[in-house]
Formats: C-alpha cells, structure tokens, sequence
C-alpha cells in the first residue's frame, strides 16, 4: 500500500455516554462539507454478520457470558470488520471514522471485564498485523457523567448495565493507553457542553491535519 494514497483510520473512543457518537457525525458532516471522501462505521457492527453479533452482544436477554466468548465474539466481529469495510477503503484512499475499535476491548474486556491486556493484544497482533488507528479520539468523562447520560436516553443494553466499578476500570484502562506515548491519542474533555467539545475536536484534527500535511502526507 503506498503512503501517499493510503486512506487514514480514525476512532473515536471513550466510556459510554462520553458523547463520541456525537462529536463523529458532527465531525463526518464537517468533512463531508470540505469534499472529503469519509466511511463512517461502528463497533461492534460495520457488517451484516457484525451487526447481528452486536445485537447478541448487547442484548439484556442473553445475560451473563464468559468474558472470553464475549471478546470472541467482539474480534469475530472485528475480522469481519476489517477484511469486508476497514481495509478495503483505506486501500482506495478513504478516510474511515469508526465509532470504537480495538482500544474499546482493551477497556471492557481487557480491564473491564478482567481479561488482560496480554490476551486482547494477542488478538490484536494476529487480525490486525500492523494495522492500527491513525488517530484516536478518546473522549474522557467522569463515569457518574456518562451513565447519567446514558440513563437519560432510556433501557440500557447488557454491557451499560455493568456496574460502575467496571466503568471506572474501562475508563482507567482507556487513560493509560493514551498516556503510552504513542502519539496517536487525542483526549478529549467530554464533560464540556456539546458546543466546547466540538471546539476542541476541531482543533485538535486541524492540528493532526497539519502535522501530516507538514510531513509531506500525499493523502492530505
Ligand atoms: N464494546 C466492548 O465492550 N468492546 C469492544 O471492543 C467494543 C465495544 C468495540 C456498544 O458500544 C457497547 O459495546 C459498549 C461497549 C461495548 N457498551 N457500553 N457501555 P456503543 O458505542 O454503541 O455504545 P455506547 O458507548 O453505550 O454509546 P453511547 O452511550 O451512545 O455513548 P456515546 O456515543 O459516547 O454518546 P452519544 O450517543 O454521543 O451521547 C449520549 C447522550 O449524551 C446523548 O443523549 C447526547 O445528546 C448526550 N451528550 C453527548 N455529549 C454531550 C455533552 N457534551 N453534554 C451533554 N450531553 C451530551
């Protein structure tokens, strides 16, 4: 895959009720305007075979699982992801938004749910190879903040009806993988107003645009 025309892979990541959902379509609609060629997508889903592994995932009805056949079932869901929307768009040049991706099973299933970082990057390492985010929003809010809007949309699925110990974990995990030092993470005060957040995103993708356009990225 040559640099110049390889598209760029951002996620947007955070606990829920973070607002990231948001804050990608404002985002989506913002790029779209400027005439960029833009594939938004989400996990779990993004396919036909991936949304109706969500749907398993996130029903209250199917109760407890063993967390490993939960993170199966996410990276299941993930290979299909990846060789059906992920990598063929990037192979012609999109630029593709996902709302959450591998760093969301790194805080519920590797810290949340107990798992292990180790296990989570096996996976990782095997489906993906080198492929990694080009640039990850990670929306931070107190877990108090997110529940409370998350609670106010209405029934919460199998996963949000966790407790907020597992939150606190998955919140933590996310923190830790953003202070790594990779460069690639972008964090985001989420417990703004809606209007704040948005202007903080707008600054930090004008300044990651900038970075790229300053390394010569044919792609910009
Ligand atoms: N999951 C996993 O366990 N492992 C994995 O590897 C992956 C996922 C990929 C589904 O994800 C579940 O899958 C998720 C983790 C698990 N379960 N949990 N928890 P999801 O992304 O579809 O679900 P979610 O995290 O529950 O989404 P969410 O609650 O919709 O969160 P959000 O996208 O960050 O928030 P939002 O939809 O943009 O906003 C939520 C509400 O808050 C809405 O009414 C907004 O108008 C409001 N909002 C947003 N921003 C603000 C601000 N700044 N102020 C005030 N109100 C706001």
């Amino acid at each position: 895959m040559k640099g110049s025309t390889r598209g760029r892979f951002i996620t947007f990541e955070g606990i829920e009720g973070a607002g990231k959902s948001t804050q990608l379509e404002r985002l989506r609609q913002r790029l779209h305007a400027e005439g960029r060629d833009v594939l938004v997508t989400r996990e779990p889903g993004g396919t036909p075979l991936g949304e109706q592994l969500r749907e398993l995932l996130l029903d209250p009805r199917v109760g407890a699982m063993a967390a490993e056949t939960e993170l199966l079932l996410i990276f299941a869901a993930r290979a299909e992801h990846l060789r059906a929307v992920i990598e063929p768009a990037l192979e012609r040049g999109v630029w593709v938004l996902s709302d959450r991706f591998t760093d969301a099973s790194f805080a519920y299933q590797g810290a949340g749910r107990g798992l292990g970082a180790q296990r989570v990057a096996a996976l990782e390492n095997w489906l993906q190879g080198d492929l990694r985010p080009d640039l990850v929003f990670l929306f931070d809010v107190p877990v108090l903040t997110g529940l409370e809007r998350a609670l106010a949309r209405g029934k919460r699925d199998r996963i949000e009806s966790e407790d907020m110990a597992f939150f606190e974990r998955a919140r933590h995990a996310y923190l830790e993988r953003a202070r790594s030092g990779s460069g690639r993470y972008q964090v985001i005060d989420a417990a703004q107003g809606l209007d704040a957040v948005g202007a903080e995103v707008d600054l930090a993708w004008d300044a990651w645009v900038r970075k790229l356009a300053c390394k010569g990225d044919g792609s910009v």
